[in-house]
């Protein structure tokens, strides 16, 4: 059996956890779950502690204070490389994310080091989004799909499932990226080492408790930092090119 760790990270997701916790559970009895926490001034993090005392496959981390959802990551990521984990799995507390599909997520098909929950490929959904939250999020994908020329369809989006093989030979020290960044930021790290990443079809559903963290600010920086690898992708093209011509 696969050593599987979902990974949950909450701010303030006191009325969502519960049910996501029992339902990932539910769905997939087998892995274990760290719920990583940053202070949350609602007490998700005590009750996540209380729920772990009766739950040996449940642990929780704590950190001070809201270090954002990259960061919160990466230290999951540390604890489960630490411990021996396989897999590691990064999924929302929001309910945006279905337990249901965390199966099809594993068991995405081939050889994959990324396997990703994609919203935008056939088979896979929207549940409850607005028009400007459906355009946000495709448009996004388009432009990360022009400027790094990479065939993932929904670089952004959070449940996907890593090989601890392919992540632990990632620099994860020099990941600065928060919000839905972070999520292109491991995606295009993951292609750009030679890792196989592969999409498999979810159905997203869009939070019925609690407050989205979502901002301008994630927005500006996934647009900056994309703009930015992609020029640096073209430059180092055109110079191989130019070597390869000098030769
Ligand atoms: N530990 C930690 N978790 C965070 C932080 N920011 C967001 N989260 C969690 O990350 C998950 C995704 O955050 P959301 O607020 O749902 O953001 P989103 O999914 O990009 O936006 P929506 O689609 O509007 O829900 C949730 O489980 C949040 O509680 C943070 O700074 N620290
Ligand atoms: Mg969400």
């Amino acid at each position: 059996m696969t050593r599987t760790l979902v990974i949950i990270p909450t701010y303030d997701e006191r009325e969502s956890l519960p049910r996501q916790l029992d339902a990932v559970r539910g769905a997939c009895p087998e892995v274990d779950v760290l719920v990583v926490d940053d202070g949350s001034p609602d007490g998700t993090g005590e009750w996540a502690d209380a729920r772990a005392e009766h739950d040996s496959q449940v642990s929780v981390l704590h950190r001070p204070g809201k270090g954002g959802l990259g960061a919160a990551y990466l230290a999951g990521f540390a604890w489960g490389l630490a411990r021996g984990y396989e897999v590691l799995v990064e999924m929302d507390a929001d309910g945006s994310h279905r337990a249901e599909d965390l199966p099809r997520v594993l068991g995405a098909p081939g050889e994959w080091d990324l396997a990703i929950g994609s919203r935008w490929i056939p088979g896979g959904a929207v549940e409850n989004w607005p028009a400007h939250r459906r355009l946000l999020s495709t448009g996004a994908n388009g432009y990360v799909r022009l400027m790094l020329g990479i065939p993932v369809r929904d670089a952004t989006a959070g449940f996907r499932a890593y090989r601890a093989s392919a992540l632990s030979t990632l620099d994860l020290a020099t990941v600065e990226s928060q919000g839905y960044c972070f999520q292109i930021d491991m995606a295009w790290r993951v292609l750009q080492a030679g890792g196989t990443v592969v999409e498999v079809p979810i159905t997203f559903v869009e939070r019925e408790h609690g407050e989205s963290k979502m901002s301008g600010a994630i927005i500006r920086e996934a647009l900056v930092k994309v703009t930015g690898w992609g020029m640096k992708e073209r430059a180092a093209r055109v110079r191989r090119a130019f070597t390869r011509g000098s030769r």
